[in-house]
Order: C-alpha cells, then sequence, then structure tokens
C-alpha cells in the first residue's frame, strides 16, 4: 500500500510543529509502510514541522505541490517556473484592496515551481493567524482571489491550502502531478479535497486509479484513523 499524506491539517496544525505523541506514532509507521508526503510548502517549512526523522523515514517527500521532489537529502527534481511580472503586479493589487486590516511582510513567496500568495503575510504570529482564519472564514477572501485569478490568467492554478495562503502555479503542476509515481493500491490523506483546496486535483486522480482519497478534519483525525488501522490489523493478525 501506498500512503501519501499531506502535511499542514493533516500531519500538524497549519505551520506549527507535529504533535510529539503522534510524531512517535508516526515514525514508526513510516518505517513499516511506504509512506510519501506531498505538501504545498517547501523543504525548509516541512522539516521543521516533522522532523528530520519523519522527513528521512518517507520514501519521497513532494514539496511545492511536486514542483521539487525529494528523497530524505537528495533533491530528485525541480521544475522551474517563474511567475510573470504583471501577474506578481496582479497579486500587488489584491494585496493593496484587501480589507484585512494587518500586513506582516512576505505578501509573494516565490518558490520553485510555484508561488504562495497570502495577504496578512508569511511573517504572522499565531494569534495574527488566527485573526486571519476568522476574517477568511467569514469573507471567503483566499477563495475569491483564487476565482478572480484565474478567470484574469487561464493559464495559471490557484488552490487554498493551510490557514492564510493561496498556492499559485502553472495549471497541471499542482499536487497531481505526482501521480506518475504511484501503482497499485494507494491511500491519500488530505485536509482539503473540496474543489477549491489544495488536496483536490491528487484526491480526484487517487480515486480515478482506484485509490482511496481519505479527506481528514486535522491532524488528530488523521492519528485517530491510523490508529484504529493499526489496531484492526493487530486483532486479524492474532
Ligand atoms: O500546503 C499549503 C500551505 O500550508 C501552509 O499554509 P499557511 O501558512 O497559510 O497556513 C504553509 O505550510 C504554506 O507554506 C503551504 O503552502
Amino acid at each position: 500500500m501506498n500512503y501519501i499524506f499531506d502535511v499542514d491539517g493533516t500531519l500538524t496544525p497549519s505551520r506549527q510543529k507535529i504533535d510529539f505523541k503522534f510524531s512517535e506514532f508516526f515514525k514508526e509507521f513510516c518505517e513499516n509502510n511506504d509512506v510519501y508526503l506531498v505538501t504545498g510548502s517547501d523543504r525548509s517549512k516541512t522539516m521543521e514541522q516533522i522532523g528530520e526523522d519523519i522527513y528521512n523515514a518517507c520514501k519521497k517527500v513532494y514539496q511545492c505541490s511536486g514542483n521539487q521532489v525529494y528523497e530524505g537529502k537528495t533533491m530528485l527534481r525541480e521544475v522551474s517556473w517563474i511567475i510573470d511580472p504583471k501577474e506578481a503586479i496582479w497579486l500587488e493589487d489584491r494585496l493593496a484592496e484587501s480589507k484585512f486590516p494587518l500586513r506582516t511582510g512576505k505578501h509573494i513567496e516565490f518558490r520553485p515551481g510555484m508561488v504562495n500568495f497570502s495577504t496578512v503575510g508569511r511573517g504572522a504570529t499565531l494569534g495574527e493567524r488566527l485573526m486571519y482564519v476568522k476574517f477568511d472564514n467569514k469573507n471567503q477572501e483566499r477563495v475569491k482571489i483564487a476565482k478572480k485569478l484565474k478567470e484574469e490568467f487561464p493559464h495559471l492554478e490557484a488552490v487554498v491550502g493551510g490557514e492564510t495562503g493561496i498556492d499559485i502555479f502553472p495549471v497541471g503542476r499542482d499536487k497531481s502531478q505526482i501521480i506518475g509515481d504511484f501503482m497499485g493500491p494507494t491511500k491519500f490523506y488530505g485536509d482539503r479535497m473540496d474543489p477549491e483546496g489544495n488536496d483536490y486535483p491528487l484526491a480526484q486522480v487517487v480515486k480515478h486509479m482506484g485509490g482511496v482519497a481519505i479527506e481528514v478534519v486535522d491532524w488528530k483525525h488523521t492519528f485517530k484513523l491510523l490508529s484504529l488501522d493499526a489496531m484492526t490489523a493487530l486483532s486479524s493478525a492474532g
């Protein structure tokens, strides 16, 4: 069985470290199963959140929505794409018109093969994040900006993931691009399998190949499901 996991909202709270008890369980799970991670985030953030032991115990880690792929310390491949200046200016305009009152810096983060756009900014503290989450839940700002961007630039894809940002890349360069690496029984766990979410494209292709896509509420839900599976396997073995 191939196990594919999203990170923020699935294995950890968004941009936070993995829970200690879950990390112990998950490390063992990675050592006994074929585990892959796929995240919109870059390597340094993923490493900070899940730690080196889990990172290296995974078969592969697909960073930046699969636009950069790692096997432990080795980078296997990377897509190079740079946002067009007029597209970046369009994002600056959305930033200027956002009704969210706070700006914490680094609103457009350039990553291999994609950019992450955030009106609150990547410098947000936990408290500032919470303020943005409330604002975004009420105003659906990220969904609206993502929709407008796709209308304005049809060659681009924009998806919502994590709590504060939008991941943007050329059409086809979403998480579903990793599917060519997988054959046979596959389970994918993610927290944003709704059509606007960044796990949606991969969930669709996993189901299409006969695999299972499991939408979780948060990391605690993932922990519970994996623990139940482990208990079921134990009882049927004994
Ligand atoms: O994977 C989607 C995003 O998840 C987090 O988003 P946020 O910081 O908005 O909660 C981050 O890990 C971000 O880098 C990533 O793109």
